[in-house]
């Protein structure tokens, strides 16, 4: 029998091209999962060196070994510079890890507001150590467009992480002056947004488009910066927004147990922007 070369080879290889050029790569000693959803193609693997790596349409969203340095840094800051975050909205991050790290503070509910279904169905049975976080009864999971959702929602939150994909494909949605507007409309008095912006290398014109809007929209909005060592470059940049908090400002953290990389030195450190960002986001677009 003729073998089907393309369905019988066997993956040995997960690589994500950050550009034309160049990328990262993780040898695979095994598939746990491949699928298709209605929205992209859903992989986790297994790699000595990183552990469990889901990527999405070929883009590495989290690994095993790392997934800490970016869930923290996404979660932490704006939950510990809140005296008192009851209501927490999560937009995207289906695979559960932001979700656990909210679920760390004193919330009364976590909501995680997911567009595709399949990839929270892919993690929790392929993200063993992530089962508890969704089976917490404060977690309350949406399978819809944030986009949609956020126009809906009766509710009003103390903090909303958007834990999206990069600022160009379809995610694109989740970074324009429209759906800002729409998360602050849902924000409660002193509330603060954290938001996933991007590559310190590769979304240069994203971080200024934003902070011309953003800084129209928010008294406060503040870049910060945090390593995550699979994603394009290792560095990335989260946005801070508040009409109220100046993270510059703030003396007391609540800091919750069981952090292996957020501290108060941490957090200090990650508004000082280097000077070539410093520019660019004083110049505008
Ligand atoms: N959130 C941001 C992933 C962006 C990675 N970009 C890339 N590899 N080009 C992922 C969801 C993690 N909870």
């Amino acid at each position: 029998m003729k073998m089907n070369k393309a369905l019988n080879a066997k993956k040995t290889e997960a690589r994500e091209y950050q550009t034309p050029a160049s990328g990262i790569f993780f040898t695979v000693k095994e598939v746990l999962y491949e699928g298709r959803s209605k929205f992209q193609r859903i992989e986790i693997i297994r790699n000595k060196d990183y552990g469990r790596v889901l990527l999405l349409d070929g883009l590495v969203q989290t690994t095993e070994r790392d997934e800490f340095y970016y869930h923290e840094m996404l979660v932490h800051p704006a939950l510990t510079s809140h005296a008192r975050p009851k209501n927490v909205l999560i937009v995207g991050g289906g695979d559960g890890g932001a979700l656990r790290e909210v679920l760390k503070h004193p919330v009364e509910k976590a909501w995680l507001v997911e567009i595709d279904g399949k990839v929270i169905e892919a993690c929790r049975d392929h993200f063993p150590w992530l089962k508890a976080t969704f089976r917490d009864p404060r977690a309350e999971l949406v399978v819809a467009d944030g986009n949609v959702f956020i126009d809906k929602v009766r509710e009003t939150f103390d903090v909303i992480l958007v834990d999206s994909s990069d600022p160009v494909g379809p995610s694109t949605v989740l970074h324009q002056e429209a759906f800002y507007r729409k998360l602050k409309s849902k924000l409660n008095p002193g509330g603060i947004i954290a938001a996933q912006a991007g590559s310190l290398m590769l979304h240069l014109d994203s971080h200024a488009r934003k902070r011309a809007f953003l800084k129209k929209i928010f008294k406060r909005a503040a870049l910060y910066l945090g390593p995550v060592p699979t994603y394009p470059v290792g560095m990335w940049c989260y946005d801070f927004l508040s009409d109220k908090v100046d993270p510059a400002k703030i003396r007391t953290l609540y800091i919750p147990d069981g952090l292996k990389y957020f501290n108060p030195d941490v957090y200090r450190a990650a508004f000082a922007l280097p000077n070539f960002l410093a520019a660019r986001l004083a110049k505008g677009r």
